[in-house]
């Protein structure tokens, strides 16, 4: 276990820590950023710096406890980096050398990883950053605490949409067994989790209205106008994917959400394609049955852009 004789030196010999997990967090996200804080904090009996570019959504917030991000980018000696690719899915703005130098620790487990940092703990067969954070936690016996569970909990759970996705491993429920054994109650816990605002399933019922589906591909869009009208956040559609992909005989999906400057666009498979290697052509990247991307069009033009990639890679069996 060199890797983790190395991640506990650079937590003790550097004094300025920042955890940072991507732009647009995700459950998993969230959750991994605050487990590697413990973490830090353990070694340190100090507070890192937690950084997220977005807000954290508010369906997110009872998980924080009494910690909190910040937006304003920090200076650090060491990055703890967590559920993210690349680095600019952290600080979308600024450069990629600005870092270099800076020591970096990689957390992750997306195939389309890059390898950014000086110590990379990448597992693409976990089921969530959380896994790994989890695992570390248990190898170097550090004690979780019932806080902490609920946090592994909602992160894994979030991962995995519940234990379904194809990612819900032996290992992801055994983790979970584990957690409930620490004293997490999943019921009020997921409850509280996947509580929605009034303004969000207003927003669903619109997205939803969007719906098209043609040899076997599930499109649907949402436009800034639709958050207005339903007086919606765009974190409230973060699992509104699911809807499509849950559709009969669909095969793969793509939800294209209209943002300030261009496109955001999830993609999922059942498995006939990679989502993931398509992602990748346009910069963007994730798994192979769950991925995502931006593009710099508006949606009716990305919408053209990669249904033909989703189409050419269906013909060609890739
Ligand atoms: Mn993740």
């Amino acid at each position: 276990m060199h890797y983790l004789t190395t991640l506990v030196q650079k937590i003790k010999n550097n004094r300025n820590i920042v955890v940072a997990t991507h732009r647009d967090p995700d459950g998993d996200g969230i959750a991994a950023a605050l487990a590697s804080a413990y973490l830090v904090k353990h070694y340190k009996r100090k507070k890192p710096i937690l950084f997220c570019h977005s807000r954290i959504p508010l369906k997110y917030q009872f998980l924080l406890g009494d910690w909190e991000f910040t937006r304003k980018v920090p200076d650090f000696d060491l990055l703890v980096a967590v559920d993210s690719a690349d680095i600019s899915r952290i600080f979308p703005k600024i450069a990629e050398d600005k870092f270099k130098g800076a020591a970096i620790i990689n957390i992750d487990h997306h195939r389309s990883n890059n390898s950014f940092g000086a110590l990379r703990i990448i597992d693409e067969t976990a089921s969530s950053a959380c896994e790994i954070i989890y695992f570390i936690f248990r190898n170097l016996k550090i004690r979780i605490s019932k806080a902490l569970a609920e946090i592994f909990y909602c992160g894994i759970y979030n991962e995995t949409g519940g234990f379904v996705y194809p990612n819900t491993t032996k290992e992801a429920l055994q983790i979970a067994s584990e957690l409930v054994g620490l004293g997490v109650q999943p019921g009020p816990l997921v409850k509280q989790m996947n509580a929605k605002t009034l303004g969000g399933t207003k927003l669903l019922t619109k997205v939803l209205e969007t719906i098209e589906v043609k040899d076997g591909v599930a499109i649907m869009y949402l436009h800034q106008d639709m958050l207005k009208r339903s007086s919606a956040d765009m974190s409230d559609s973060e699992n509104f994917i699911s809807f499509l992909q849950a559709i009969k005989d669909v095969r793969v999906s793509m939800f294209l959400r209209e943002e300030k400057d261009g496109t955001r666009i999830s993609l999922r498979s059942d498995g006939i394609i990679d989502v993931d290697k398509l992602a990748r052509q346009y910069g963007g990247g994730g798994h192979r049955l769950a991925a995502g991307l931006r593009l710099r069009k508006n949606v009716h033009a990305a919408k053209k852009e990669i249904l033909r990639a989703i189409l050419h890679r269906i013909k060609n069996k890739s």
